[in-house]
C-alpha cells in the first residue's frame, strides 16, 4: 500500500446499530463513544444504515467540514445517494455517517451478481436482512473507495462489527482500497443456530460439516458473508477467548485477538451512595410485589430476595431453562429447610404480547386505592390526635389512652374494610404479567408449568415473568432497566451461549452480584482474573465440565447458599462486587481496541513505521497478576490487578507479525503504575 500518515489515521467504524438500538452492539459502540472521540476527535467517524425513526431522535444533522470527506459525499449524492451526516446525541457525542440504503434499492440484483462474481457469495431473493446488508456493504465500500482516492495522504483504519456490516471486507480487498480494515464478530451466525437447537456444541466444535450445517438451517449465504469477512479483514477480533475459539472452527480463521466489551463506569464519592440507591430502588420493586400477589400477600417482604434474569429472548442460550429448573430445585430445598426466605425470581424477556392483562392492572390499582386510602385516614387520625392531645387536661382524672381508641370513625372503618375486601382474590397470583400472543406453546411458560411453580402460598420461590423490556413509564413496574437491577439482589444469567455477556458485567458495575457461567465470555474473563470469584459477588457455573444436571444443582446451590446470607453480608458482599467496575471500565478494556488499530496499521501500512518506535513496541505490554482472594471486606481489587485485560489472555499482545498463539488463555504482563492515566493519544511515529 501507498506511504501514508500513520500517525494522524482516521477511523471509521462501521455497524447496522448506529443511533439504532437494535441489540449488544449498540451498547458497545454507544459506550464506548467517549473514549473513542477522546482518543480521535475529529478522526472518528461512526458509519451505518439510516433508520430515519430513531435517527430523528438521536442525531443532530451537521454540515460536513472536512474537505474530502466534503468531495465524496458530493460525490455519492451526485449519483443520489442520501445520507445523513451528524452528530450522534450521546456522551462523547462522536460524528456519524448514516446512508440511506433505501436510495440504492435499485442496484440490489446488480450488486448481488457482483457479490456472487467477486466472492462465490450467493444471495437468494427474500431475506430482507441480507439484501440490506448488500446494499448498506457497497455503500460502504463505496464511500471508502472514494474517499482515500480523494484524501491520499491519511492511513484509515475501517473497524467493522458483525457480518451484517461486513458486506464491504470483501470488496475492500477485491478492489485493493487503500484501507487497513478490522472485523469484530460478536457471535457467529452458526454458533448461536447450533446452540439454540439440541447440540452439545462445544464438545463437537471441532467437527461440524459447517457449510451443510449452514445449509440445513437456510443461512448458507448468511455464513457466506460472515466467513468472507473473517477471512478478508486485516485484523479478524472477536469479543471473548470463547467465541475466539468457536470463530476458529467455524469461520476458519484463528482470531487475531479478543476485544471484550466495558461499559462506562460511573463512579460514586462514596459507597453508601450506590447502597442507598438499592434500597429507593428495592421499595419500588416491593410496591409492585404487593399489587402483584394481593390477596396471597402473606410473605414479608423484609426476608425476600429479588433475583432475576434478563435479555434477548432465546430461551437455551440464555439458560432460561436452566434457571427455570434451579428455581423449582431452589423451591425444594427452601421448603425443606423450614426457610423463612421468600425468593421472588423475575425473568424480563421481551415476546410478542398484547399488553398488559387485567389481573396485573387491577393489582396494582387495588393496592393503589389501598394505600389513598390509608394516607387519607392516616391525615385525619393525626389531625384528631393532635386536637385530642393538645386539649387533653391531666386533672381530670381519666385515663388518657382510653380516648385513643376511637380516633378512626365508623365510616373509616367500613372504608378501609371495602379496600381490604377488594384484596380478596380466587385466582392464583398470575406468572405473567401480559396477554402473550402464543401462551400455550411459550417456552417459558411451558417450563413453568413442567415444574409446577405457581406461585402457590406454600411456594418459598415466587415467579413473575415480564415479556417486556423495563422503563419508567411502565404502568406496572415503572422502573428503568438500570433501577430496577439496583433494587434486586442476585442476577442470574446462566447461559450456554453467550460470547460476552453484558447483563452480569451491568450488574457488576452497579454492585449486584450476578451469576454466570464459564461458557460466557464475561465469566470466562472475570474466572480469569479473580481467584475466588464468588468472594466478589460472581458466581461461575461450570457448563464445560460438568453433566447439565450438575450444573443445575450448581445453580441451585449458589442461590440457595444466596439465601443465606445475613442482611449485613449481602451488603459487604455489594461492596466487593462494586470495586470489581474498574475492571470493566472502557478505560481498561479500550486498550484492546487501540492494540487492535495498531496492529491493522502495521499489517497494511507496514512501511509508514519507524521500527524503532518505542510507543509502539511498549503499548504491547500489561501485567501478570490474578486478584487473590480478598483479604477483607475492604480488599481493593484493583490494587492487584494491574491493567489486565481479556485480550492479553489472547494474541494482540505479543503480536508483531506472523501471530502464532497456541493458547488463548496465556498471558505474562509487567506491573501497571498506579493511577496510571488512560493512553491517548497514542503517538506513533
Ligand atoms: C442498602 C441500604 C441499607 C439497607 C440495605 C438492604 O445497603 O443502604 O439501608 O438496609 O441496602 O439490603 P438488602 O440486601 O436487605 O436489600
Ligand atoms: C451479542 O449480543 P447477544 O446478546 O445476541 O453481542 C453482545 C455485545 O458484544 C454480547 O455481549 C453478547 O454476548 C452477544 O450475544
Amino acid at each position: 500500500m501507498a506511504h501514508r500518515d500513520v500517525k494522524r489515521h482516521l477511523l471509521f467504524e462501521i455497524s447496522t446499530e448506529v443511533a439504532n438500538r437494535v441489540g449488544g452492539i449498540y451498547s458497545v459502540i454507544k459506550s464506548k463513544a467517549p473514549i473513542t472521540t477522546a482518543e480521535y476527535r475529529d478522526r472518528y467517524t461512526l458509519i451505518g444504515p439510516l433508520n430515519r425513526k430513531s435517527a430523528a431522535i438521536e442525531v443532530e444533522e451537521l454540515t460536513p467540514t472536512d474537505p474530502y470527506l466534503v468531495e465524496t459525499l458530493r460525490s455519492m449524492s451526485d449519483r443520489g445517494v442520501q445520507y445523513l451526516y451528524g452528530r450522534w446525541l450521546i456522551e462523547g457525542a462522536p460524528r456519524v455517517l448514516l446512508f440511506d440504503t433505501g436510495s440504492q434499492y435499485y442496484h440490489l440484483d446488480e450488486w448481488k451478481t457482483d457479490l456472487w462474481n467477486v466472492g462465490g457469495i450467493p444471495a437468494p431473493p427474500g431475506d430482507a436482512e441480507t439484501n440490506e446488508a448488500v446494499v448498506f456493504g457497497y455503500l460502504v465500500a463505496w464511500f471508502l473507495g472514494e474517499f482515500v482516492y480523494h484524501d491520499r495522504t491519511r492511513a484509515v483504519v475501517a473497524h467493522f462489527h458483525e457480518w451484517l456490516a461486513g458486506v464491504a471486507l470483501p470488496l475492500c480487498r477485491k478492489r485493493r482500497i487503500d484501507v487497513t480494515t478490522i472485523f469484530t464478530t460478536h457471535a457467529t451466525l452458526l454458533g448461536r443456530y447450533l446452540c439454540a437447537g439440541s447440540v452439545d456444541f462445544y464438545n463437537n466444535l471441532q467437527y461440524f460439516d459447517c457449510d451443510a450445517e449452514a445449509g440445513k438451517r437456510g443461512i448458507y449465504h448468511r455464513y457466506c458473508i460472515e466467513r468472507a469477512a473473517a477471512h478478508s479483514a486485516d485484523v479478524f477480533t472477536t469479543v471473548s477467548h470463547i467465541t475466539a475459539y468457536e470463530s476458529e472452527h467455524l469461520l476458519k480463521r484463528k482470531p487475531d485477538g479478543v476485544l471484550p466489551n466495558g461499559l462506562n463506569v460511573v463512579k460514586f464519592s462514596a459507597v453508601h451512595e450506590f447502597q442507598n440507591l438499592h434500597q429507593v430502588a428495592k421499595s419500588k420493586i416491593n410496591d409492585f410485589i404487593r399489587g402483584h400477589f394481593y390477596g396471597h400477600y402473606d410473605f414479608d417482604l423484609d426476608n425476600t430476595l429479588y433475583m432475576f434474569t434478563a435479555g434477548r429472548y432465546e430461551y437455551r442460550n440464555k439458560g432460561v431453562d436452566m434457571f427455570i429448573e434451579s428455581l423449582a430445585r431452589l423451591n425444594h430445598r427452601l421448603k425443606t429447610e423450614n426457610s423463612s426466605k421468600t425468593v421472588v425470581a423475575f425473568i424480563i424477556m421481551p415476546a410478542a404480547t398484547h399488553s398488559y392483562t387485567v389481573e396485573t392492572l387491577k393489582g396494582q390499582a387495588v393496592m393503589k386505592a389501598l394505600h389513598d386510602t390509608v394516607n387519607e385516614i392516616q391525615e385525619a387520625v393525626g389531625r384528631r390526635l393532635f386536637e385530642r392531645s393538645a386539649r387533653h387536661n391531666d386533672d381530670s382524672g381519666k385515663d388518657f389512652s382510653e380516648d385513643l381508641n376511637d380516633l378512626l370513625t365508623g365510616s373509616e372503618k367500613v372504608l378501609l374494610k371495602r379496600r381490604v375486601f377488594a384484596l380478596k382474590r380466587s385466582t392464583m397470583p398470575p406468572i405473567v404479567t401480559h396477554n402473550m400472543a402464543d401462551d400455550a406453546n411459550d417456552p417459558i411458560l411451558n417450563q413453568i408449568r413442567r415444574v409446577q411453580l405457581f406461585n402457590n402460598s406454600s411456594d418459598r420461590v415466587k415467579i413473575v415473568f415480564h415479556p417486556e423490556f423495563l422503563n419508567s413509564n411502565n404502568p406496572i413496574l415503572s422502573l428503568d432497566y438500570d433501577d430496577f437491577v439496583r433494587g434486586c439482589h442476585l442476577g442470574v444469567f446462566p447461559s450456554y451461549y453467550e460470547p460476552w455477556g453484558y447483563t452480569p458485567a451491568e450488574c457488576t458495575v452497579m454492585g449486584v452480584p450476578s451469576i454466570t457461567t464459564n461458557l460466557s465470555g464475561f465469566g470466562c474473563y472475570m474466572e480469569e482474573l479473580i481467584e475466588n470469584t464468588s468472594d466478589y459477588g460472581i458466581y461461575i457455573v461450570d457448563r464445560r465440565s460438568k453433566g447439565i444436571d450438575d450444573s443445575i444443582n450448581q445453580l441451585t446451590d449458589y442461590m440457595f447458599q444466596f439465601s443465606l446470607k445475613s442482611r449485613r453480608q449481602r451488603i459487604n458482599q455489594r461492596n466487593r462486587t462494586e470495586r470489581l467496575s474498574d475492571l470493566l471500565d472502557w478505560k481498561r478494556m479500550g486498550l484492546e481496541y487501540i492494540k487492535a488499530r495498531q496492529l491493522a496499521l502495521r499489517r497494511a501500512y507496514s512501511s509508514s513505521f519507524d521500527e524503532e518506535d518505542e510507543d509502539y513496541n511498549s503499548f504491547f505490554d500489561g501485567t501478570e497478576m490474578k486478584l487473590s482472594r480478598p483479604l477483607s471486606a475492604q480488599a481493593s481489587p484493583r490494587d492487584r490487578s494491574g491493567m489486565m485485560t481479556p485480550g492479553d489472555f489472547g494474541s494482540l499482545q505479543e503480536v508483531r507479525e506472523g501471530l502464532d498463539t497456541d493458547d488463548y488463555v496465556g498471558f505474562k504482563l509487567p506491573e501497571e503504575d498506579e493511577d496510571e492515566p488512560y493512553p491517548y493519544p497514542l503517538s506513533l511515529k
